[in-house]
């Protein structure tokens, strides 16, 4: 039997504290998505009981090339919390994160709950806003290494998230060229395009992971979609920002050293 709430309560810690933990899955062997998704939702428990509260769904794996070198067939997907939320140009404190990465992504904001099989029209009436975002991923796990059960567990390395100018929702975001640059210097640059091949479609798939696990995304709500590159380690890098075309621009930097 896995004890969901001790593993819960360790990667809690693990996060708060800035400490990588060793594997899950090095313990318990494989880590059912069930029992990785119910230790997701305790660990966020902990932080909603500190105060703060749901924001959103990000989604991860959401690139044929990522899903097959993790041998998946579908995405995974995590929550967003209050405390994860960097504004636009803000800060962050590099003594938060253990191995912190950055990605380039495309937000939407819901104006409406979205939940289930849905079509990509019904997907997209449900779009408030879209925004070009980056989104921190830090592993809370020794040498950012990981079996699927174990990143599921820790809220698919989600860390923080950084939400550009939000735009009509009828802002074309299928095939964006991004430009993201670690310290002025470009670390990575591709399309929007392969976030499943359209943002969009990742958004019907949050509605129908969010379905299965019996949640609702709710107005209000931002949702991640999903990496338009590969993640580019921070290292002990000052600033990040990117360069989305139509989409914007968006960035942050980051203070005070290694934890
Ligand atoms: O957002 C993502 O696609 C990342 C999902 C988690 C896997 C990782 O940490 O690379
Ligand atoms: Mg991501």
């Amino acid at each position: 039997m896995v004890d969901i709430s001790a593993i819960a309560a360790r990667l809690d810690a693990a996060a708060q504290r800035a400490e990588a933990i060793p594997q899950i899955t090095g313990e318990t062997g494989e880590l059912p998505l069930a029992d990785a998704y119910a230790i997701q939702r305790a660990a966020i428990d902990h932080r909603l009981a500190r105060g703060a509260t749901l924001v959103g769904m990000k989604m991860g794996f959401t690139s044929e090339a990522k899903m097959a070198q993790m041998g998946l067939k579908d995405q995974i997907w995590g929550r967003l919390t209050s405390d994860m939320v960097v504004v636009n140009g803000g800060a962050i404190d590099r003594a938060r994160f253990i191995h912190p990465r950055v990605e380039p992504e495309v937000a939407v904001r819901l104006k409406a709950p979205l939940a289930g099989e849905v079509t990509r029209e019904e997907a997209l009436a449900a779009v408030d806003a879209v925004a070009a975002a980056l989104e921190i991923i830090d592993s809370r796990y020794e040498n950012f290494r990981f079996a699927l059960g174990d990143v599921v567990a820790d809220n698919a390395s989600s860390s923080a998230f950084v939400v550009g100018p939000w735009l009509a929702a009828d802002t074309d975001v299928s095939d964006v060229a991004m430009e993201m640059r670690v310290d002025g210097e470009i670390a990575e640059t591709g399309t929007s395009a392969a976030i499943l091949g359209d943002p969009i479609r990742s958004l019907v798939a949050a509605a129908r992971l969010a379905g299965v696990a019996g949640l609702t995304l709710q107005p209000g709500w931002t949702v991640m979609l999903g990496g338009a590159t590969a993640a580019a380690a921070i290292g002990e890098a000052r600033t990040v920002s990117l360069d989305a075309g139509h989409l914007g621009r968006v960035g942050f930097t980051i203070e005070g050293g290694a934890a």
